[in-house]
């Protein structure tokens, strides 16, 4: 799996406490116990910490904090394009564009900005139209970002897909519908792209989070998810992750295997 470190998102608490202080430390540890964690990639949003006028200061602030401590690969995580061009002039390493919509103009822009900074992207299976509520627009949405990645040269390795989950406890037939369309998209292209989820979305609003995100993780990775955006915190929730992967014949057993991954990450 792909790991993609969410806590370094200003709709924490004490991120956004820390943008606004400008407490470079706490980003900092945060980003260090991430990775020792098992992250692959941090994740990087300002969230509501700041207006909209100040998000681009905040975020390049948030990534320079980060880069003082470590060399970690970035998922740049805004919306808005004049924040994601300055965020990857700002990123050291080839990052993770976090994310474009699949609307044929902005996705071509996104991947063009992929190819120009080295970068790897995240592609939504939503358009202008929002998350579709059903599995066919995700799989036809999906079709069109994968024709769109090849036609632009992009190289499906630096492609992820995420089919959106929303919270379960707002709309309860979505995990179903991102399930099925993980399923029917095994196999879209040889070789395939990734396969990415916000994970902590599902569980929103509920009570029993870490519980139901660990749930639906291991239903998604038997789907065929390769990477998700979640809390390497939860000890619960990465040894879930690892033994699916045990599971699908995707790491070798032996009585110590949650440990022996936990090393082969952190050298
Ligand atoms: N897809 C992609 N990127 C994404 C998402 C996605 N980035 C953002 C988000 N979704 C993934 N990250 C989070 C981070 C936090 C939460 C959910 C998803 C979360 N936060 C608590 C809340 O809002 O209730 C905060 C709780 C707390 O302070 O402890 O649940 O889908 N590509």
């Amino acid at each position: 799996m792909i790991v993609i470190g969410e806590r370094l998102n200003g709709q924490f608490k004490d991120v956004e406490k820390a943008i606004k202080n400008k407490d470079k430390k706490i980003v900092q540890d945060l980003a260090i116990g991430q990775i020792e964690a098992g992250a692959d990639y941090l994740d990087v949003n300002v969230g509501t910490a700041v207006s909209s006028s100040e998000k681009k200061e905040a975020m390049i602030w948030l990534i320079e904090a980060i880069q003082e401590a470590t060399d970690q690969p970035l998922a740049l995580d805004t919306p808005i394009d004049a924040v994601m061009e300055a965020s990857l002039k700002a990123a050291k390493n080839p990052p993770l564009i976090n994310s474009t919509q699949a609307d044929p103009e902005q996705l071509e822009k996104y991947i063009n900005w992929a190819l120009e900074y080295d970068a790897s992207i995240i592609a939504l299976t939503m358009d202008k139209d929002g998350v579709p509520n059903d599995v066919q627009k995700r799989v036809a949405l999906a079709g069109n970002i994968v024709v769109a990645a090849m036609e632009a040269g992009l190289p499906f390795e630096r492609l992820f897909i995420d089919p959106i989950i929303l919270p379960v406890s707002a709309i309860q037939t979505q995990p179903g519908f991102v399930l099925e369309a993980l399923k029917q998209l095994q196999g879209l292209s040889d070789p395939s792209p990734h396969f990415v989820i916000g994970l902590s979305n599902v569980s929103q609003t509920a009570s029993e989070n870490s519980l139901i995100n660990r749930t639906f993780l291991a239903m998604c990775i038997a789907q065929g998810l390769d990477s998700a955006i979640l809390d390497p915190f939860d000890d619960k929730l990465m040894d879930v992750m690892i033994t699916a992967e045990l599971l699908l014949n995707k790491q070798i057993y032996s009585d110590s295997y949650l440990s022996a991954y936990r090393s082969s990450k952190s050298n």
